[in-house]
């Protein structure tokens, strides 16, 4: 059963037992203080409890906690507008990448894209290899080689040739290598001495399976390197979505994108009603 048509029953069907109403909304990974907030305001007396009560409730109350203004990125200037996608090994960043490359195209823009994972050989040539099926240029480096070289190279070659947008992969790291961590901070550092505005994005790429430890991954993420925002993927997996609640919450982090399938077009850009529906409607 979903978790909001177990949290009705629960809510509608004779006396509530409040722990279970509060472990059935942890189990969503909507996060301590969002749990915290949907009982409070699920007890507040007057309510007369109804499904669509409760689904009142809870869309008021996410909805709040997600709100914020769609994502409208201008090309700067004099160099590329440059998004690095970061996060743990396995989450989807190199798809999401060629994804956000292939949504960028349907807009319109052109992107460059840095093949920065430089650890696996075969994650340059995935990167190259949705390049050239999607029709998208990829700056590819030595396997092995500096990946904050790589992106500095990749930078000059959008400045030079005015390509509007530069979107760097990156290998795949866990949390707790502060060797690996202490990486990521030079691309970025070596990105700002180009532009001081770049990187103008620093997303975490947060698989929605993984429910809970995506909020660690995203809070060690942001003590690294002062992430700029989320994008959530196998939503099509799982039916959870409920992390991304408590990323935004706790970390006060925009939700940029969703992915929801292993294809260019199973992406789009975050839409807060969207994605409450469907946290509400989902079956897992
Ligand atoms: N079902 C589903 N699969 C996805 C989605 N996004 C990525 N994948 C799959 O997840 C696997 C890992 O994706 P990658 O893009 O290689 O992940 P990564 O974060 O770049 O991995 P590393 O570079 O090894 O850290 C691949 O099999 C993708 O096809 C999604 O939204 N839904
Ligand atoms: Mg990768």
């Amino acid at each position: 059963m979903g978790f909001f048509k177990n949290l009705v029953s629960r809510l509608t069907s004779g006396p509530v037992d409040w722990d279970e109403v509060e472990e059935v909304l942890i189990r969503a990974d909507l996060g301590v203080p969002m749990v915290n907030r949907l009982l409070s305001a699920l007890r507040q007396g007057g309510l007369k409890v109804s499904a669509d009560n409760v689904r009142g409730v809870l869309k008021q109350e996410i909805l709040a906690a997600l709100a914020q203004p769609a994502w409208d990125p201008q090309p700067s200037g004099d160099g590329p507008f440059t998004i690095l996608l970061v996060g743990v090994n396995g989450t989807g960043k190199t798809t999401s990448c060629a994804k956000l490359a292939f949504w960028l195209k349907s807009q319109g823009h052109t992107p460059l894209l840095a093949a920065a994972d430089t650890f696996r050989a075969a994650a340059i040539e995935q990167l190259v290899s949705w390049g050239s099926r999607l029709g998208f240029e990829v700056v590819r480096g030595q396997y092995q080689g500096d990946s904050a070289a790589l992106c500095h190279d990749a930078w000059n070659s959008a400045r030079r040739r005015r390509i509007p947008f530069l979107l760097c992969d990156t290998a795949g790291r866990l949390h707790t290598k502060g060797n690996l961590m202490q990486e990521l901070g030079k691309v970025a550092r070596t990105l700002s001495k180009q532009d001081p505005a770049a990187p103008h994005e620093k997303w975490i790429v947060v698989d929605a399976t993984t429910g809970s430890n995506a909020l660690v991954q995203a809070t060690e993420f942001h003590k690294a390197v002062g992430l700029t925002g989320v994008v959530v993927t196998k939503l099509d997996g799982s039916g959870r979505g409920g992390i991304a609640v408590a990323i935004a919450q706790e970390l006060g982090l925009p939700v940029r994108f969703t992915g929801f399938g292993e294809r260019e077009s199973d992406f789009r850009p975050f839409d807060p009603i969207v994605f409450v529906e469907g946290l509400l409607d989902a079956h897992g």
